[in-house]
């Protein structure tokens, strides 16, 4: 058996019921065989794969906290610090009732490529809990978020591992946790980054993940003679990374049609409405169907089927596994060109095949969504040398972070025979670095 799939038996054996997991690993192991092919004898003696797939540390606490009738809940807090080779963890912490210890492997793992990809010293990690924060008054976020810090805090730091908003986890809880660090630390330092602006965040930082899978889609564009000008767009999700897709998208003159929740999607023939959804998901927090109610040319449908309109690009924004084999074949008949992953591992494994058999232009998510944490990293940066950059400073090196980050997978797919395919130029592109510095560490 080839030392690729031996290390994928294992991770499979050894960590059973963590599906997302392994399918993220299958992923990434499989598109580094012609770069395992060339180096095997020593990445075996090394074991190089086996401590690739182990998280240098992973932890699991309790997190009880008191509701507004007095009534004690007690949640689950992971934090999985997977790979330390290039630089502190960095990652995000998930709020929603679907995690588990496997959903943050798969997303701690996935961490560590993406984080590679940006050329910036930040290691693999991710965090959060199976909490959930929807209905919930700001008394109860704000109890569960510092019962989640007074565990959490003992792990990381400014140099060892910060984390940052993903799922269910924006400004609002960021600040709360900010807060219960510094008053347990008694030390103002840059511990979590999507801080507010006013005590260490950075301009662009909200907007930099949606902003970021735009400004590379643009540049995959732009190499093939095509623009995004007068493109019509389906994107799904309606929270922090789709808002701001769909906002740089019409800045750069297309159209986006579509958003979608966790109950079901709108269709807006005029284009959706961003500053309306801002108000509705930012302010309100309330749900798409308040959307619909304002807005006349807007139709809601319950349910999912945000990839059944026709469209030229579609950009998936929400969560793993949300674009299907029978989701793609329909995009690939009404005549899409491209697919940008906003979110994380959004496409399952046999759509992200056809798309790529198809030839289609696929940004897979490691890739595409490297903005978010980037511009993480960029405000670590202004934290440490205790200044701000303008909003322009922040966006223009976003912008060439991106188009840096596209043609390094498309060199790196260039180089091993897969030109077009970024699921391998991502995954090797973000590996060799990863490698190297594992390798030059010594065996730990
Ligand atoms: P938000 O919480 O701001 O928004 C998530 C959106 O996706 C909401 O519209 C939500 O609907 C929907 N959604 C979540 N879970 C499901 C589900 N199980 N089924 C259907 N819809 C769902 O999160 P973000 O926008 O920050 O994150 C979206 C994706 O982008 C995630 O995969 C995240 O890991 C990834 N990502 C985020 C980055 C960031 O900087 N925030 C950076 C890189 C990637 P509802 O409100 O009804 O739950
Ligand atoms: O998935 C991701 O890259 C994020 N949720 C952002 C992580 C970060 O540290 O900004």
């Amino acid at each position: 058996m080839s030392y690729v799939n031996e290390v994928i038996d294992r991770v499979i054996r050894e960590n059973p019921n963590e599906p997302e997991f392994h399918q993220a690993v299958k992923e990434v192991l499989h598109s580094l065989e012609p770069v395992v092919a060339q180096h095997e004898a020593q990445f075996r003696r090394d074991a190089l794969l086996e401590r690739l797939v182990n998280p240098e540390r992973q932890l699991k606490f309790r997190v009880p906290w008191i509701d507004d009738n007095g009534q004690v809940h007690v949640n689950t807090g992971y934090r999985v610090q997977f790979n330390s080779a290039i630089g502190p963890y960095k990652g995000g912490l998930r709020l929603h009732p679907s995690v588990n210890l496997g959903i943050i492997k798969f997303l701690g793992f996935e961490q560590i490529f993406k984080n590679s990809l940006t050329g910036l010293p930040i290691g693999g990690g991710k965090g959060g809990s199976d909490f959930d924060p929807k209905g919930k008054s700001d008394r109860e976020i704000m109890a569960f978020c510092q019962s989640f810090m007074t565990e959490l805090f003992r792990h990381i730091g400014a140099d060892t591992d910060v984390p940052a908003g993903d799922i269910g986890t924006g400004a609002r809880e960021i600040g709360f946790m900010f807060g219960q660090y510094k008053r347990l630390r008694n030390q103002f330092e840059g511990v979590l980054t999507g801080k507010g602006l006013h005590f260490g965040g950075s301009l662009a930082r909200t907007e930099a993940t949606g902003y970021g899978l735009l400004y590379i889609l643009d540049e995959a564009l732009k190499c093939r003679g095509l623009s995004l000008n007068g493109k019509t767009i389906a994107v799904s999700g309606a929270g922090n990374v789709a808002i701001y897709a769909i906002e740089k998208a019409h800045q750069l003159g297309a159209k986006v049609v579509t958003c979608s929740d966790s109950t079901g999607w709108i269709y807006d023939e005029n284009g959706i409405d961003v500053a309306l959804l801002k108000e509705i998901k930012e302010v309100r927090r309330a749900r798409l169907t308040a959307y619909a109610e304002a807005r006349p040319s807007a139709v809601y449908h319950e349910g999912r089927g945000v990839w059944s309109t026709k469209c030229d690009i579609a950009l998936p924004c929400a969560t793993q596994n949300e674009l299907h084999l029978a989701d793609a074949e329909l995009l690939v008949k009404n005549g899409v060109i491209a697919v940008a992953e906003g979110a994380n591992m959004p496409s399952t494994e046999d759509a992200t095949n056809y798309l790529l058999a198809q030839q289609i232009l696929f940004l897979p998510a490691k890739a595409a969504n490297a903005g978010g944490v980037a511009t993480s990293a960029l405000e670590m940066s202004q934290n440490s040398e205790r200044l701000h950059w303008t909003f322009e400073k922040v966006d223009k090196k976003l912008q060439e972070i991106m188009v840096n980050l596209y043609h390094n997978i498309d060199d790196a797919a260039k180089k091993y025979g897969f030109e077009g395919n970024y699921v391998v130029g991502a995954n090797i592109a973000g590996f060799e670095k990863v490698a190297q510095a594992m390798n030059a560490q010594g065996i730990v």
